[in-house]
């Protein structure tokens, strides 16, 4: 960034963006929580903490305390109310409010922990629903907002509130920082990054994966969906897969957590996500742990993806 130009942070950029007021302040007070964890993670305690989440997977100390400190933030901070709260450590959705809120929350506080021990990047997911979680309606109507955060060589935040898709760094003081407004992927790009066993996937996308491989797209995968569909992001297209397997046809993503923020996330940024048929976004999410085939991605990808899916 050059030094003369003025900085703009999250909180300014929100406001200049006329972003609604609860919103702005339930967003700000999400970026300070990830301040928190990107700092509890530097002190490097990469131990299991003995217990399980929802989901049955061993959880990491660190799990535990990114959970704790969204969770509490969300609960006390008083300039917002919160009706529910869903994370993807905890199995039931907490109502944090009975005044009747307008919005809702769900967290993934760590996504990727398993690659916590080898010192990958890993990040953070949101999603800001207005009502209630499991509302009956497509993420589509009920998203106002989404973000993560990865936690790398350096701590970024992409958050969209409809308004595009932005990103911002946290600098040494520990302001989140305008590094790049309006991120827009390109109709196609070079990398792919397939999650799942080869041995597992469908003939379908394995078909879909023998193309990509044969236009010459390059690999691109860590094993955490935060930094694997940021690199997409960030260099402006290709596409990211976690396909329908024989051991599991829905796939391992979970749509309330994972997939219909990034959805929302890689629309704002003119791309597109579907689970091969439909868009993610027009998915109804019917319960918590709910998972789908997900493909996100520059437009022409995901759209090649859905002809190779659907062809008879
Ligand atoms: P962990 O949180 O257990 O590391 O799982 C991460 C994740 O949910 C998602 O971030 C990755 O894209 C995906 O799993 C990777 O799954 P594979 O290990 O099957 O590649």
């Amino acid at each position: 960034m050059n030094k003369n130009m003025v900085k703009i942070n999250l909180r300014a950029h929100l406001s200049n963006h006329g972003v609604e007021e609860k919103l702005r302040r339930i967003i700000a007070h999400v970026a300070d929580s990830a301040k928190y964890i990107s700092l509890i993670m530097r002190e490097a305690n990469r131990k299991l903490a003995g217990t399980q989440n929802s989901f049955g997977e061993d959880q990491l100390e660190l799990d535990v305390l990114a959970d704790d400190i969204l969770k509490q933030r969300l609960e006390y901070e008083t300039s917002f109310g919160i009706g529910e709260f869903a994370s993807e450590e905890q199995d039931t959705i907490k109502l944090l409010s009975t005044n009747g809120e307008r919005y809702s929350v769900t967290v993934d506080p760590l996504d990727g922990s398993s690659l916590v021990d080898v010192n990958l990047a890993v990040g953070t997911f949101i999603g800001i629903h207005e009502g209630k979680i499991l509302s009956g309606k497509p993420g589509r109507e009920t998203l106002a907002a989404a973000m993560y955060v990865v936690y790398g060589p350096l701590t970024t935040l992409v958050y969209t509130a409809r308004n595009g898709t932005h990103e911002f760094v946290l600098d040494p003081t520990g302001n989140f920082v305008l590094s790049q407004e309006n991120l827009t992927l390109k109709d196609s790009g070079s990398i792919y990054s397939p999650g799942g066993l080869r041995s597992e996937w469908l003939p379908k996308h394995a078909a879909f994966i023998d193309y990509l491989e044969a236009e010459g797209y390059k690999l691109r995968y860590s094993g955490g969906l935060v930094p694997d569909a940021n690199q997409i992001i960030s260099k402006g297209g290709g596409i990211f897969t976690y396909p329908a397997l024989t051991s599991a046809r829905a796939g391992k993503l979970r749509l309330l957590f994972e997939e219909q923020p990034l959805a929302l996330i890689v629309e704002g940024a003119g791309g597109l996500a579907t689970n091969g048929v439909n868009d993610i976004l027009d998915l109804v999410p019917e319960a918590l742990e709910q998972r789908s085939p997900f493909y996100m991605g520059s437009r022409i990808e995901v759209q090649m993806a859905r002809r190779y899916l659907t062809k008879d």
